[in-house]
């Protein structure tokens, strides 16, 4: 969405704020629409809503219809807030071949499926910045899994799946050379590619291996979605800048009419990597998975990759382009399977193809030429028909599976409701202000469930109190399930709201964990009670096993620890019971504190850098005594002959007066 022209942007949102601002304002306070978003405190929400967090780098989820935030979940940046990125346990997570990074840009979602329809199992996110995609599992909130991609530059056009989460598919906005080569950037057209990644996905542990990937000529590869039904052995991605401009995109990738759509059949690019007609290139990449067992995270460098190559797929009749107007954004495939929605962000209509056409338009070989060899089908062959006067900037477009398809209007912002049948649009509602992506609970799935919509706001203006020159951004929710669009509620966000995904709330609460049983605690730090609790000297290395219990932890003395060790706490919560975390901090630590959920050990690396007695304590307040819950590390000079010793409730008479 960076290139849009802002001229048109500012005119736009300027005639909006005048237009309808008070309409809207007065229907989301109407105590009908207040009662239709109204969860009453002790009840649970109907839909899990997991929206990414954009430059925050990591997921936050609400619940709908209230738009309670319930959880904010890191993934690609650390988080302070429970050692994420901090403990040891977590460190290797953010791990990439160019070391420790602790911020990524997520953009999208998407939530496993199976037959096409959301199955509660994992979320994957992708990173935009480094390129990389993660794994979140559903049963737990936790990220168990971040694959980094080679060859690859602004992860956008990721994560996609297929209907069965075969394959998370991820495309690079940035088109660059292969394997890190130094050559001008003026030979783009020579020597630049875009690359798509197929992520295998293990059918009952969800964990991810990089199986092969297909190098595209240069251009910018933007968004994606896995056909469905009819189209399911096919991938769609929209695509950008096949003008091939290296400088100044705004203008220069800007010339064409048209770019491409491309449609791949996965199927075959699958049985070509089966068959071993892949070829192995040299790339490095991180692959970080937090073992359960374990309780810890590895992170392994890994060095080749499985490179397709585009000729066999032509000759193959797998690969295709098709023409789509003005910067195609969003790609977007109805529940059918048939309906492919191309949303140009610079275009006044929005075409939608036809799968039926597309393949008829293969048999009968309606080409306009050919894109560096790939057969591009003729506009109007693979066309079901162009939604006119949609509104301006159209971006994405999900469905409510009753024939309806909704489109966000970045420029005009607004919501457009369109009918797939004859492609009129049957209600537009304004959004306050610039909607980027909408959403559908299952909307981009083989099953919608209708009911809601959101919208994703990236500016928002005045629809909050003034929080100086940074406002938050927002999300809006509407009713959809009467024939008119109602806006019933607004809720600020964290990050930049970038996409959602929704799921009825039945599909994972019931299998969420509550505590993590201490009998199943394999790590090699665990303390499995009180009496185990120990320190233990290496060199300079200090191991500390700590217990943690209402409301005190074991040791609380401890001494015999010099300048220039390195402790390192592995606090044990021995609790078993749900929602009972103790936290840990210490004075002067330059990272953060630890959370630790029931059952589990966590480690907190801490440098003594100077002498003195440094206070500990749990940071979460889990009892009545929560503030009792703490002790001393005394640290001596190197050198000195302070004796090694630990407890709790071990009185030293001797030193007390
Ligand atoms: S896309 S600019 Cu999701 Cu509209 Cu990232
Ligand atoms: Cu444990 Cu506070």
């Amino acid at each position: 969405m960076k290139n849009i022209n802002y001229f048109l942007f500012g005119l736009c949102i300027t005639a909006s704020f005048a237009g309808c601002k008070m309409k809207n304002t007065e229907s989301a306070v109407s105590g009908d629409a207040a009662a239709k978003a109204y969860v009453a405190p002790g009840k649970y929400d109907e839909f899990y809503n997991f929206v990414s967090g954009g430059f925050s780098g990591n997921v936050v989820v609400y619940g709908l219809p209230s738009g309670r935030l319930i959880k904010e979940i890191p993934v690609f940046s650390v988080f302070p807030e429970n050692g994420y990125g901090y403990s040891e346990e977590t460190k290797p997570m953010l791990n990439t071949t160019a070391g420790f990074i602790p911020w990524d840009d997520q953009h999208h979602l998407e939530l496993s499926q199976t037959n096409g329809e959301y199955d509660g199992r994992w979320l994957f996110a992708n990173a935009n910045n480094t390129p990389r995609v993660a794994r979140i599992d559903l049963k737990t909130f936790k990220t168990m899994e971040i694959l980094q991609i080679p060859n690859s530059a602004g992860n956008h056009s990721s994560p996609f799946i297929t209907e069965n989460t075969e394959y998370v598919v991820a495309g690079t906005r940035f088109s660059v050379p292969l394997g890190d080569q130094d050559v001008p950037i003026s030979s783009f057209k020579k020597n630049f590619k875009s690359t798509i990644s197929f992520i295998a996905v293990d059918k009952n542990t969800g964990r991810m291996n990089l199986a092969f990937q297909i190098a595209l000529p240069g251009m910018n590869l933007d968004l994606s979605h896995a056909g469905k039904g009819v189209s399911h052995d096919w991938f769609f991605f929209s695509s950008y800048n096949t003008e091939q401009a290296y400088t100044l995109l705004e203008v220069n990738a800007s010339q064409r009419d048209k770019d491409y759509i491309v449609a791949l059949n996965w199927k075959k690019a699958e049985e070509f990597f089966k068959a071993g007609k892949g070829k192995k290139i040299q790339a490095k990449y991180a692959h970080n998975v937090y073992d359960e067992d374990k309780e810890k995270a590895t992170s392994t460098i890994e060095n080749e990759i499985t490179m397709l190559d585009v000729k066999d797929l032509i000759a193959a009749q797998a690969i295709y382009m098709i023409p789509c107007p003005k910067s195609p954004h969003g790609c977007d495939i109805d529940p059918t399977g048939e309906y492919i929605v191309g949303s140009g962000k610079l275009a006044a209509l929005i075409p939608v193809f036809s799968f039926s056409k597309i393949q008829g338009a293969i048999q009968n070989k309606q080409f306009e030429g050919d894109f560096y060899g790939i057969p591009v089908i003729k506009y109007e062959a693979a066309l079901h028909g162009e939604v006119k006067k949609p509104g301006l900037g159209p971006l994405h477009t999900e469905f409510d599976g009753k024939g309806n398809a909704y489109t966000s209007m970045f420029l005009s912002s607004e919501v457009v409701k369109w009918s797939l049948k004859d492609l009129n649009v049957i209600d537009r509602s304004p959004t306050f202000y610039s909607t980027g992506h909408l959403m559908v609970p299952g909307g981009d799935s083989r099953k919608p469930y209708g009911k809601y919509l959101v919208a994703y706001n990236k500016i928002t203006k005045d629809r909050y109190l003034p929080t100086g020159p940074e406002l938050c951004q927002s999300a809006q929710l509407f009713d959809i399930s009467g024939d008119k669009m109602e806006l019933i509620l607004d809720f600020p966000t964290i990050g930049e709201p970038h996409y959602g995904q929704a799921c009825p709330a039945s599909l994972i609460k019931d299998q969420s964990v509550k505590f993590y049983d201490i009998n199943k605690n394999h790590s090699e730090f665990h303390t499995m009670g009180e009496k185990e609790a120990k320190v233990v000297r290496t060199g300079n290395r200090v191991d500390v096993y700590m217990t943690a219990i209402r409301s005190h932890l074991v040791p609380d003395n401890i001494e015999g620890v010099f300048v220039g060790d390195e402790v390192y706490f592995h606090v044990t919560n021995l609790e078993q019971d749900w929602d009972i975390p103790h936290g840990f901090a210490i004075k002067n630590n330059p990272g953060a504190e630890l959370l630790v959920m029931p059952g589990e050990t966590v480690t907190l690396k801490y440098l003594a850098e100077k002498q003195g007695i440094t206070p500990f304590y749990c940071t979460d307040f889990c009892s009545a005594l929560h503030q009792e819950m703490s002790g001393y590390l005394r640290v001596s000079p190197k050198g000195s002959n302070v004796p090694l010793k630990f407890g709790t409730n071990v009185i030293d008479s001797a030193s007390e007066n």
